[in-house]
């Protein structure tokens, strides 16, 4: 089993993970996962807190000669902006004004502290850095067995980017290129952030990411909790700020007859006509690219004045500003495919649980032989 725990808080030390369960002898490229942290603090919307972060990751154990022995592997990311906090008298970082939106009242409630700050720490998106370096380890396994995971801002607030195939290369590049990851209305879109950012508010919108070469056969309809678009969307609205998945378009409308995706036999394959499923058929993947968009509410520190109560004077006054991102659906891109990565790898670890490479890739290479041989059946079915 595939199972990794993270710790560490906004402003203090830095944010920790150990990952458990990793088959031994693939090689794991610090860089990469640095690329993939770099990926995640650039793009327009973020606030003055990336300008002081430069993510990079350390990592203290499991590999050797850069490749997994099997044992757990432990990653740390070291937060910059300590040096500004750790001197930081309790008094001046002390909060009794919860932002509506945020985590500060109801972890107030449930945790007890009498400072929102603990709440506010541990709650932050700052944690999606340690995740995404989880799940950009992962990714690198994924790509040994032919798994690739794209990714670009599908709409801000009401403005829509048109939709495209993310793996053709060309129109990726241009994703890749920019600051606000899509392929047409970029000037509208980073237009639309400035307008926000002037009103002192912020935005929210959707993000698409497409998985291409999971193999099928991951996930299953044989209990509920194995269901691997169940398994998805929960890991995905794990993402702080995150209120709606989707596995395959949301933006569509369809009756029973243009929404199934026709299943055709060509070239000796199963194939389908078209991916409307995202990917998942009855809990389990069919081939197919898998498709998530996902949803970010609005940033809840807001400059504009929402009610809220001071808890310790007990009295209505107005909500208070925390610096943060005008958007984060940006970032939110990178941190959907490493969120992605993990879970994926999780689930083949479920379905092919080897200790070791050669014979994962054994085993999956029996198992697409055992469906290419159904494929070819149906020619005399
Ligand atoms: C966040 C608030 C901001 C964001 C942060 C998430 O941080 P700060 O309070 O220090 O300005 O920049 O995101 C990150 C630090 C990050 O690495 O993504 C929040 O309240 O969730």
């Amino acid at each position: 089993m595939l199972r990794f725990i993270d710790a560490g808080e906004s402003h203090g030390q830095g944010l920790c993970a150990v990952i458990e369960g990793l088959p031994a002898n693939f090689t794991i490229r610090k860089e990469l996962i640095d690329k993939e942290l770099k990926r995640r603090q650039t793009g327009y919307g973020r606030g003055e807190r990336m300008k002081l972060e430069k993510d990079q990751v350390e990592i203290i154990s499991g590999l050797s000669d850069n490749k997994t022995t099997g044992g757990p592997v432990t990653i740390l990311i070291q937060n910059r902006d300590y040096e500004n906090w750790k001197n930081r008298k309790s008094e001046e970082t002390f909060v009794s004004v919860p932002r509506p939106g945020h985590a500060d009242l109801t972890g107030e409630f449930k945790y007890g502290t009498g400072n929102l700050r603990n709440s506010i720490e541990r709650s932050s998106a700052r944690e999606t850095a340690i995740r995404s370096a989880v799940g950009a380890l992962c990714r690198q396994i994924l790509s040994e067995l032919g798994i690739s995971i794209r990714s670009k801002v599908q709409t801000l607030y009401g403005l829509n980017d048109t939709f495209c195939d993310l793996f053709d290369d060309s129109l990726y590049e241009m994703i890749e290129e920019s600051p606000m990851r899509v392929l047409k209305n970029e000037e509208s879109f980073i237009a639309l952030m400035d307008s926000a950012r002037d009103k002192g508010d912020t935005l929210g919108g959707w993000v698409y990411a497409s998985c291409e070469g999971v193999m099928r056969g991951l996930g299953s309809f044989m209990h509920y909790d194995r269901r691997m678009d169940g398994i998805i969307s929960g890991a995905v609205m794990g993402i702080q700020g995150v209120k709606q998945v989707s596995i395959g378009n949301p933006f569509l409308n369809f009756t029973g007859y243009t929404y199934h995706d026709g299943i055709i036999y060509e070239d000796g394959k199963l194939t389908r006509l078209t991916n409307h499923a995202g990917g998942i058929e009855g809990g389990i993947t069919n081939g197919e690219n898998i498709d998530v968009y996902c949803y970010m509410k609005p940033i809840p520190s807001i400059l504009l004045k929402i009610p809220s109560v001071d808890l310790k004077e007990k009295k209505n006054t107005e909500s208070r500003y925390e610096r943060s991102d005008v958007s984060a659906v940006v970032p939110l891109s990178i941190v959907l495919e490493n969120v992605l990565a993990f879970e994926i790898l999780k689930e083949i670890l479920n379905t092919f649980s080897r200790d070791n490479k050669e014979e994962l890739l054994a085993a999956i290479k029996y198992r697409e032989k055992r469906l290419g041989e159904l494929d070819e059946q149906i020619i005399n079915y």
